[in-house]
């Protein structure tokens, strides 16, 4: 059985929503990061990167999201949620997930880390201004691009998809600019989907 490591309410979620959506049964090994769990011997010697999320099955392990997410939806290409490698669409889906990685995620993580998650004396607030124009720069290129598609590769819902959703969920949560209603209706049209709401029973609503 895969094994996911990590919590749903961390970049871990993108992992298990894709199983979800791929309907590949996995096991979620919780890891808790303000247990500094990520630190443990043991942690580093299935994923010595340290960080969540990381899979594992019998003795192979992968760690980095994007890693993760586009092995898995290459070992179940029957589910057609990801373009075959080597092909131009692939060449497109990879451009939007690295943009997504770099552009988009890189500064509102410096955000989130100095608004929210450091303790506050190690927050440096002075950088959070550029890093938002960073963003605000890259989000209006990708809400341009939104605006004439219902998803990022045009008609089909594809890995990306789900890293596009999670980043404006993100910058919703920090109020960032560059957001647009396109790419709010965006990120609601993506978690009404059956396999987000599959994740969500499973893993964020509390169990009666
Ligand atoms: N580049 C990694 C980043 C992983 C990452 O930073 N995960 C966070 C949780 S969302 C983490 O493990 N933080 C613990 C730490 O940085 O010590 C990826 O995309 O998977």
């Amino acid at each position: 059985m895969l094994k996911v490591y990590g919590n749903p309410n961390t970049r871990t979620m993108r992992v298990l929503w894709l199983l979800e959506e791929l309907q590949v049964p996995s096991e979620l090994q919780p890891v808790d990061l303000r247990k500094g769990e990520h630190h443990h011997p043991d942690y580093w010697r299935i994923n010595p990167f340290g960080k969540v999320p990381c899979i594992a099955i019998e003795s192979f392990s992968l760690a980095e999201t994007s890693a993760i997410c586009t092995w898995l939806a290459d070992q179940h290409r029957e589910r057609e949620l990801i373009p075959a490698a080597g092909s131009r669409a692939r060449g497109t889906h990879d451009q939007w997930l690295s943009f997504a990685l770099t552009e988009l995620e890189a500064p509102l993580w410096l955000v989130l880390k100095n608004t929210k998650l450091l303790p506050e004396v190690q927050r440096v607030p002075a950088i959070i201004p550029q890093a938002l124009d960073d963003f605000a720069r890259s989000c209006r290129i990708f809400a341009a691009h939104m605006q004439a598609r219902p998803f990022v590769l045009g008609d089909n819902f594809q890995v990306v998809d789900i890293f596009m959703t999670s980043l404006v969920s993100w910058a919703q949560s920090l109020d960032a600019p560059g957001l647009d209603k396109g790419l709010v209706e965006y990120r609601d049209r993506m978690t009404q989907r059956p396999g987000f709401q599959r994740f969500r029973e499973k893993y964020l609503e509390p169990a009666l």
